[in-house]
């Protein structure tokens, strides 16, 4: 062999083993969507020193599980991966890629945290590791605030507004300071008892909409951090402050003690800079800032509005050219250890959609009036000609009035105006700050009245907490999609940096009955577990107010009434519930566990022989109540009934939660508690032998609570079953529910197999019906099934909002059963796709989830006699398919005549169900129908 050719020999079989090596040790495709806690990307200011960490395989053919993986966590982005300073997990055998607990070092305020982690997949290959991913703690204690809280005092000269409750002027408060050399990084962390807009040397310091948001500013007030590290430079800058009541002293808190009775706003801020030198300056409020009252926003309110006079600007004041020597000095509280001071835990309010599909629907005696086309909450953008001295009117309302003026009785008390007083002649552009209001239509008058109103003068800004959408649900019917829209445009019109119940008139309360119904379906179509794990905190402080476990009807209670109600207290048990079913996180229970068992207390300490006497808003808004009026609002279904139904399935829950969470001996014993419980109920108000109900009236959702809630023995059950179908052919296949029953009806249905029935009470076009609404206009879910119709105009009631979302609860419903996409196991590791078409009213329905996996959808479609089902399962999970039509025979998977893979196997076969278990991957099934 000639040298060359030996070299060439020994080359070629290096090269192939070197090709073999990295064959087998390919990599995996790293993990994506890092995200820490209940859903955050790379937050700064993050509220938890102890957070958990989320990732998602990637969507490839060769990673269908985890089998192990392997976090690390370092001070610095340089640490990664090879030496994490923090925390490294090393490699855990574990298919588990959600919320794992970090056991690392402990963390301090203000500290930036990187992390990444690799998995190994199902053949034991590694991933490569995924990009380094960071957060950045705020404030966490108290006693990291040096600032003091700084305002003027407004009580002295507030006004006296609606029912004598204080008006506030809002304030504009400021301070200059010098810095000697280039700046490297800074922070704000700032909060304000009040809402507030800052800025720094004239710049806006963020888009956030009325933070810091609301919770019991008794127990806690949420701070912001904001990384103003661009909006510094060495030498003069200003940091300028607006502040107005907001939640925390205005009209809404209701002058409330625990909230200070209306004590004049202040704001509390922190400004910390480190300099290019390595040396630090603070800013802090205190005694040295300067006020005024004399801005140009006038007064600002949640209920009634915001009055805003331009003849009153300052300009610059919020840049260092200006003069505040007429200013006046602030005064100060210092921080109390009582109200604790945390980073907000979940998304400011934000303005998210701009609405400028407009029409005009009006123009007469200088009034014009504008369809949004949409029921929405936030505020409007206007940009109108005006004389100077005028004043412009903006008026707000839901719907209009058969003559095509306002209906606003339904506002009740809350005024809803804006004004604007113009300083020049020409166009003027104004948007409220610091009020939000629930409308369609808007009015406005005062304008120059030489000029021909146009669409273009107005624009609406919808305004919700700043989560994203989490699904889509849509079919082949136009009113069932229209009833998506409705729920959707509910929902984030409801949430307002906490759950309300309506968000135009005298109420936007956290009511707990309404939230307790609504949250599930507001996370299929919402990415917003921070948002109901921060609400659930607020609900926690607010029952350590009472020590007999009672949870207020509103959180934040600002009723402060000392009284709760079944059906709405129960929140603190089925909400935690619900979202671990939806997420699989069971920090989350632990968190709410104690809560839940003080609730059950409260049931205890108010039953005699398991049987609650206690208030309750009861099947509240059901149809054709008995009584008339008010009277009526809380339907048919006795307090009692409601009392022990709920008792029961509180016990059932917790006690399945104490299961999960290993506590058995409180399994047991609130096993023991629910079947007492539900013995009494079926004694107290069943006839035993014929499975019906005892009570006055017979209503349906006294059948579906004993049912749902699993209340009765199976021989009575069976029986009662049959009552509750009766019920409804009485009612002509209507549903006849209020809040509570609505939401649990389909189940029930769907659970007896009567899929066709529910599709009829769904489909109804008839009151009481979801399509009647829509029918009648609505664009929003309403809080009466009759709260408006054509025929008949408003319902005379004033407690009559046409944003209320617990009716909405059927969206549930839409996604697990007519399209099909249901979290079989907590947090989808287990996936349920079960279309139940109805071919009378459907021919196709399709949903997705973003899953805490990755997306997961289904979508079926009938046509020329073929059902097909196109399904999508994120890896890390497996999903259980059920074909609703054909048979194993003629079943099509991919194209090809169903055989049994590794992908694909047969659970059970019938001649109703295909049932089939498939691993991560995208398949379309065919079959006859
Ligand atoms: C109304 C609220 C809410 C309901 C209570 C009982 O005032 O709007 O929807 O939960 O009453």
């Amino acid at each position: 062999m000639t040298k060359s050719r030996l070299f060439f020999a020994i080359f070629s079989y290096v090269a192939f083993t070197f090709f073999l090596l990295s064959c087998n040790n390919e990599l995996n495709q790293a993990p994506a969507s890092l995200t820490i806690s209940e859903g955050f990307k790379n937050p700064m200011g993050f509220h938890d020193d102890k957070p958990t960490f989320s990732w998602q395989l990637p969507v490839t053919t060769d990673v269908k599980s985890q089998s192990a993986y392997q976090i690390v966590v370092a001070s610095s982005r340089e640490l990664l991966p090879n030496n994490p300073d923090l925390w490294d997990s090393t490699k855990q055998e574990s298919n588990q890629s959600t919320f794992i607990e970090y056991k690392g070092t402990e963390l301090q305020s203000r500290q930036k945290v990187y992390w990444q982690v690799r998995y190994w997949n199902q053949d034991g290959h590694v991933s490569e590791w995924s990009d380094i991913n960071f957060f950045e703690l705020g404030l966490l204690n108290n006693s990291d605030w040096k600032a003091k809280w700084v305002g003027l005092d407004t009580a002295k000269d507030s006004i006296k507004c609606v029912r004598k409750f204080l008006m506030h002027r809002p304030q504009c408060l400021r301070k200059g300071f010098e810095i000697s050399t280039e700046v490297a990084s800074a922070r704000l962390y700032i909060t304000a008892k009040g809402v507030f807009d800052v800025h720094l040397n004239g710049k806006d310091v963020s888009d956030d909409v009325m933070p810091p948001g609301w919770t019991p500013y008794n127990h806690r007030i949420e701070t912001l951090t904001y990384d103003v590290s661009e909006l510094i430079a060495s030498g003069n800058n200003v940091l300028a402050v607006e502040l107005a009541s907001g939640w925390h002293s205005g009209r809404i808190s209701r002058g409330n003690a625990l909230y200070e009775n209306f004590a004049s706003p202040k704001i509390l801020c922190q400004l910390e800079i480190t300099l290019k030198d390595g040396s630090k300056q603070t800013i802090i409020s205190d005694d040295t800032w300067k006020g005024t009252t004399n801005g140009p926003t006038r007064l600002a309110s949640i209920y009634d509005g915001e009055v805003y006079d331009a003849n009153l600007e300052m300009p610059n004041w919020t840049t260092t050219s200006f003069d505040d020597s007429t200013w006046i000095q602030t005064e100060t509280d210092v921080i109390t250890d009582s109200v604790k001071l945390e980073p907000k835990r979940h998304n400011t309010v934000k303005t998210r959609t701009t609405i400028d599909n407009v029409k005009l629907v009006s123009a007469k005696n200088n009034t014009a009036i504008f369809n949004f086309q949409q029921n929405i909450v936030g505020v409007p953008k206007v940009k109108v000609p005006m004389k100077k001295g005028d004043t412009l009117k903006i008026r707000f309302s839901e719907m209009l009035l058969n003559d095509g003026t306002f209906y606003t009785t339904n506002y009740r008390s809350a005024k809803s105006t804006d004004y604007y007083i113009a300083s020049k002649d020409g166009i003027v552009e104004y948007t409220p700050k610091f009020t939000f209001h629930g409308f369609q239509f808007l009015e406005l008058s005062g304008f120059d009245q030489s000029a021909n109103p146009e669409a273009s003068w107005v624009q609406g800004l919808a305004q919700y907490s700043n989560f994203d959408q989490n699904g889509t649900f849509t079919s082949s019917h136009e009113k069932l999609n229209q009833l998506q829209s409705n729920i959707t445009w509910g929902l984030r019109d409801n949430f307002f940096d906490i759950p309300t119940d309506c968000p135009q008139r005298d109420e936007r309360l956290g009511w707990t009955g309404d939230a307790q119904v609504i949250s599930p379906t507001a996370m299929f179509n919402y990415d917003m577990y921070s948002f109901w794990s921060a609400w659930l905190q607020s609900m926690r402080e607010t029952q350590s107010e009472h020590e007999n476990g009672l949870i207020p009807f509103i959180i934040p209670d600002v009723l402060q009434n000392n009284n709760a109600s079944s059906g709405w207290g129960d929140a603190c048990v089925i909400i935690p519930w619900d979202l671990y079913h939806l997420t699989g996180d069971k920090s989350l229970l632990h968190e709410n566990y104690e809560m839940g068992k003080k609730w059950i207390g409260y049931y205890q300490s108010k039953a005699k022989n398991f049987i609650p006497n206690m208030h309750s808003f009861a099947d509240w808004l059901q149809p054709f109540p008995t009584k008339e009026g008010k009277e009526g609002n809380k339907g048919d279904t006795p307090r009692d009934l409601i009392n022990t139904a709920y008792f029961g399935h509180s016990a059932h829950l917790i006690s399945k939660i104490a299961g999960i969470l290993g506590k058995e001996d409180d399994e047991k014993k609130f096993k023991d508690l629910y079947k007492a419980v539900a013995n009494a109920f079926e004694n107290e108000f069943f006839d035993e032998q014929h499975g019906k109900l005892k009570t006055e009236h017979e209503t349906q959702t006294s059948y579906l609570l004993a049912i749902y809630f699993d209340l009765l023995k199976p021989e009575t059950k069976k029986k009662a079953q049959q009552h509750l179908l009766a019920t409804i052919k009485k009612a002509d296949n209507h549903l006849g529910t209020g809040f509570l029953g609505t939401p649990i009806l389909p189940k029930v249905l769907d659970d007896m197999g009567e899929i066709d029935l529910m599709y009829k009470i769904l489909f109804k076009e008839t009151y009481p019906s979801w399509f009647y609404s829509i029918n009648q206009g609505a664009t929003t879910m309403w809080e009466r099934w009759n709260s408006y119709s054509q025929a008949e105009g408003y319902n005379p009631q004033p407690m009559n909002s046409l944003n209320h979302y617990a009716y909405g609860a059927i969206g549930q419903w839409m996604y697990e059963r007519i399209a099909g996409l249901a979290s079989l196991e907590p947090g989808y590791k287990k996936i349920r796709i079960a279309p139940i078409p109805n071919t009378e009213f459907l021919t196709s329905a399709s949903a997705s989830v973003k899953s805490p996996y990755g997306e997961a959808s289904s979508s079926w479609n009938i046509e020329n006699g073929e059902f097909t089902l196109d399904v999508v399962i994120p890896p890390n999970t497996s999903a259980e398919v059920q074909i609703p039509f054909g048979t194993e025979a003629n079943l099509m998977v991919n194209g090809n005549n169903f055989t049994e893979t590794s992908n694909v196997k047969l659970i059970s076969s019938d001649k109703n169900v295909v049932k089939l278990l498939a691993e991560p991957g995208t398949y379309n099934f065919q079959t006859k129908f």
